[in-house]
């Protein structure tokens, strides 16, 4: 079974989304393995987003990450990297896809409500920026067996 990092970023917080965004990989039937709600710090941000260093995005991009608590997990399924990306939506709301997050909530690139890795490599990398080995727990979710 496959897995990725998400977090709901610090808007989706503040606008109270949380359970509108979880009830979606809920409904979908991924299994939520680990799960914190942490406001992240700048080296943590600074972590995450190395790739960008230098783009004219990256300061506000620093400064939205850490404005406030976020809601990290760890999501495990079938294609889960793919099929969450897809979940999201493109990083600019007005290119995703209908039915997606960004799509059905999101209004700008830099406050896009959510993150999840891109690829497998990603995830290894950006979960241990937040998690250990011991914060992922394992149990059974019934409905994968229908999926
Ligand atoms: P992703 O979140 O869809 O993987 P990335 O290209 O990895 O997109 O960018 C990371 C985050 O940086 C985006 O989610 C978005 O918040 C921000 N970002 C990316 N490109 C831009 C941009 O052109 N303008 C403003 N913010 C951007
Ligand atoms: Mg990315």
């Amino acid at each position: 079974m496959d897995r990725t990092f998400v977090f709901f970023k610090p808007n989706s917080v503040r606008r109270g989304l949380m359970g509108e965004i979880l009830k979606r990989f809920e409904q979908r039937g991924l299994k939520i393995i680990a799960m914190k709600f942490h406001k992240m710090t700048l080296s943590q941000a600074q972590d995450l987003y190395q790739e960008h260093k230098g783009k004219s995005f990256y300061g506000p991009l620093m400064e939205f990450a850490t404005s406030g608590p976020a809601l990290f997990m760890i999501v495990e399924g079938p294609r889960c990297v793919e099929l969450v990306r897809h979940i999201i939506g493109n990083t600019d709301p007005l290119k995703a896809d209908p039915g997606s997050i960004r799509a059905d909530f999101a209004v700008s690139v830099t406050k896009n409500l959510i993150h999840a890795s891109d690829c497998m490599e990603s995830f290894q990398r950006e979960y241990k920026i937040f998690f250990t080995d011991e914060d992922i727990i394992d149990y059974k979710l019934d409905v994968q067996n229908d999926l």
